[in-house]
């Protein structure tokens, strides 16, 4: 399929030696210098290395022309991006606040504890560890914190909408421990909470998750919570996908019912690339411990402070009608999407994500998400429960309003949008360039009344 939409075609400043080398040049020449979108601005890259300013302008741009439908992503504002560039990258800080193996903490050690504050007070825990460098290992100092190799943990399989780091095989959590799996019902689509009591009863895991990637309905955690007491597990439940609809009221939270949460940072809580682990006090030393020196070295402060903003952020009244509209968003657009005929697992959605099996039109995930991505639709091809395709081309795509939400897009818009996954999808199966190419020109128009932020 041709690649090009005006994005692709920028032209890039070509620097001595490097032009056929780089991926900045890939993008090619291209005569009409746009003005610089990305903000904070970027100047001094710009003239020491702009071969790279390019790239990072291509994706601003990128990110500002496309309909950004990954359930996972998100734009965080122009605050979150200047604390994540500041010099706070400068500092090493290994240990915790007051309890540094380094000195020079004097700024360092108030921005931990305005994170760790803030995150207290936004998901009424009693501790925060703000550490973590991303999802996958903050859910290993939850095995490090709680269990022994070799010792049996209950996750979700991967397929079914869990995560890598939940036990599956080909992770390290999947090959030094053993892992136990649960699924979905083959008629709902909705997490088997009698096949989890039972391997629970069975297999008396150490550890149980819940939570995953690609569960596009409320997760129970009252119930798992008391199949986790009634076997003696700890429960950890990651709210990765779900931290910023918990943090807005849009969604339950495991407060009270799980013993660890885990979460990152960067997805609907639209915050910094890191995470967090949030527990009682009493778990407060294991998860520590864990976290540093158990599994890494310095925090990044430069992340931490990010983080700390998007807290400060997702206090606001604002971030909860954010949060209620990513839903409603969601929601209207699985309403749209079935109304054309869209196969939705579970029928549709009480979160930010959508799973589109295909195989009712005719494609695999893979050629539909390629094409959607020509067209200016950006989303990921996924696993659908009980997959007959590899995960590497399987039947699905999976579909978020974080994003959109944030640039404003609200139910009215949603129509139009299912009407531009279905024209796409409908392209790609007959292979029509061309209809890609009004889509996303199309969507580019209608995007540019909708800024990202800054
Ligand atoms: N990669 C993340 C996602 O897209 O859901 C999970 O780690």
């Amino acid at each position: 399929m041709r690649a090009g939409r005006d994005w692709r075609n920028r032209k890039v400043e070509p620097t001595t030696g490097e032009r056929s080398a780089t991926a900045a040049a890939r993008l090619g020449p291209v005569a009409d210098r746009s003005p610089p979108v990305h903000a904070p601005p970027i100047p001094h890259l710009t003239s020491t290395d702009p071969a790279l300013a390019a790239l990072i302008e291509g994706e601003a741009l990128r990110q500002r022309d496309t309909l950004r439908l990954i359930p996972s992503e998100n734009y965080v504002s122009v605050a979150v991006l200047e604390a994540t560039g500041s010099v706070l990258t400068n500092k090493y800080s290994e240990g915790y606040a007051g309890r540094r193996y380094y000195e020079g903490q004097r700024f360092v050690d108030p921005v931990e504890t305005l994170a760790v504050d803030r995150a207290r007070a936004l998901f009424t825990v009693e501790h925060a560890n703000v550490q973590p460098y991303s999802g996958s290992p903050a859910n290993l100092a939850a095995y490090l914190a709680f269990a022994q190799p070799g010792d049996a943990v209950l996750g979700m399989a991967l397929p079914m909408g869990g995560h890598l780091t939940h036990g599956w095989s080909v992770s390290a959590t999947g090959t030094w421990f053993r892992p136990v799996r649960y699924g979905v019902r083959r008629d709902s689509g909705r997490v088997d909470l009698d096949e989890v009591r039972d391997l629970a009863r069975r297999e008396r895991p150490k550890l149980i998750f819940c939570g995953g990637t690609a569960i596009p309905r409320t997760v129970d955690f009252a119930a798992f919570g008391e199949i986790a007491r009634e076997v003696g597990a700890v429960l950890v439940a990651d709210i990765a996908h779900i931290a910023g609809l918990i943090a807005g009221g849009a969604h339950p939270s495991p407060v009270g019912h799980a013993d660890v949460i885990s979460t990152t940072t960067h997805k609907t809580l639209r915050g910094p690339r890191g995470a967090m682990l949030m527990c009682s006090a009493a778990h407060a030393k294991a998860i520590d411990r864990a976290v540093f020196p158990g599994l890494q070295g310095g925090p990044h402060n430069h992340t931490t402070a990010g983080i700390a903003v998007a807290l400060h952020e997702a206090a606001q009244p604002a971030f909860r009608a954010y949060a209620h509209q990513v839903v409603a968003n969601a929601q209207a657009l699985a309403a749209a999407l079935r109304e054309r005929g869209f196969d939705l697992v579970t029928g549709g959605t009480d979160n930010h994500l959508i799973l589109v099996d295909l195989t009712n039109r005719g494609i695999g995930g893979k050629p539909a998400a390629r094409a959607m991505d020509t067209a200016g639709l950006e989303c990921n091809y996924n696993t659908v429960p009980y997959d007959p395709r590899t995960p590497f081309d399987p039947s699905g795509i999976r579909l978020g309003t974080p994003a959109v939400t944030t640039r404003g897009l609200t139910e009215e818009h949603m129509p139009q949008v299912a009407v531009w996954i279905d024209r796409a999808v409908s392209a790609a199966a007959t292979g029509d360039e061309a209809a890609l190419d009004r889509i996303a020109a199309e969507v580019r128009d209608r995007l540019a009344a909708y800024p990202v932020p800054g």
